[in-house]
């Protein structure tokens, strides 16, 4: 039975306590296949030599550029860090360089568009009391095998900032995540602690307003889950997902939800939209 109605008080209390919330079989296998067989045809169509941008968690630096910035309203391309060889050639295929595509697919590909603006996902973020959602960016991350990059511990606000903060993070296996494919890892209830930092946009480029705070491994725990398992993230909680040193990629469809109702878009937030994103309705 895929989910199609609200959350129970159960559900509810159960997120706001930890600060993540795993709904299993949110997306039926029809979903998953349509989206990941959609990727496959973008991949197809993406001619590697146009851009050779990064994707890293670790080296700020490769982040900054203006196809990074661009990609906010666009279906931009991301390497994996370790995807090329010394010779600055790639390893292996194209389809299994990647790191990761976004930031727009919710808005511009129609098979993203259509489980992205499902009444399931509406449904979902009214059960958590939003009142005018928008998705605000998409990814799909491939966490390749053997290269797929890690994620370091984070929190969704400190990069998609609203005042007050309201960031929710929709993280949908698109294929099983275990702890040998580089699942998430959460640390639960660290949510209750607030935001840390916060990641700015100005003249010179990206930077965080404070150093990094160390967290201890053993505080985290993992969030192993089935293929079409939605993950609840709340926007304060921390999260990382380590390399990917298996043979199986493990593929994910990360949304990213603000609250437009009485919430303020930071200007010195990366993503700077041309057009206002579009709020999810109500059936
Ligand atoms: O998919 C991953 O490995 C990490 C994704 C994540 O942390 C996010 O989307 O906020």
């Amino acid at each position: 039975m895929c989910f199609t109605g609200d959350l129970s008080q159960e559900e509810l209390d159960s997120f706001h306590s930890n600060g993540f919330l795993v709904i299993e079989s949110f997306a039926s296998a029809e979903e998953v296949r349509c989206m990941m067989e959609r990727m496959e045809e973008l991949l197809e169509g993406f001619d590697c030599s146009s851009t050779n941008s990064i994707f890293s968690t670790t080296n700020q630096r490769r982040t900054t550029d203006d196809y990074f910035f661009d990609s906010a309203e666009k279906i931009s391309f991301f390497f994996e860090e370790k995807a090329f060889g010394d010779d600055g050639r790639l390893n292996q295929s194209k389809q299994l360089s990647i790191n990761k595509v976004g930031h727009a697919l919710h808005e511009l590909d129609p098979v993203f568009k259509k489980f992205c603006s499902s009444e399931k996902i509406a449904k979902l973020l009214f059960s958590l009391s939003y009142k005018r959602p928008a998705i605000i960016q998409s990814m799909y991350i491939f966490k390749q095998p053997g290269i797929g990059g890690e994620v370091v511990p984070h929190q969704d606000n400190s990069f998609l900032f609203t005042e007050p903060p309201s960031c929710l993070g929709l993280w949908l296996a698109l294929e099983d995540a275990s702890v040998s494919n580089g699942c998430l890892w959460a640390i639960p209830g660290s949510q209750k602690n607030g935001l840390v930092r916060r990641f700015i946009r100005d003249d010179d480029g990206v930077h965080f307003d404070k150093p990094s705070q160390t967290y201890n491994r053993d505080e985290f725990i993992p969030l192993e889950v089935r293929a079409g398992s939605l993950v609840v993230i709340h926007g304060d909680l921390v999260h990382q997902s380590f390399e990917n040193q298996s043979r199986k990629s493990r593929h994910a469809l990360s949304l990213h939800a603000v609250e437009t109702d009485g919430c303020t878009w930071a200007a010195d937030n990366w993503i700077r939209r041309k057009r206002a994103p579009e709020p999810l309705r109500a059936s």
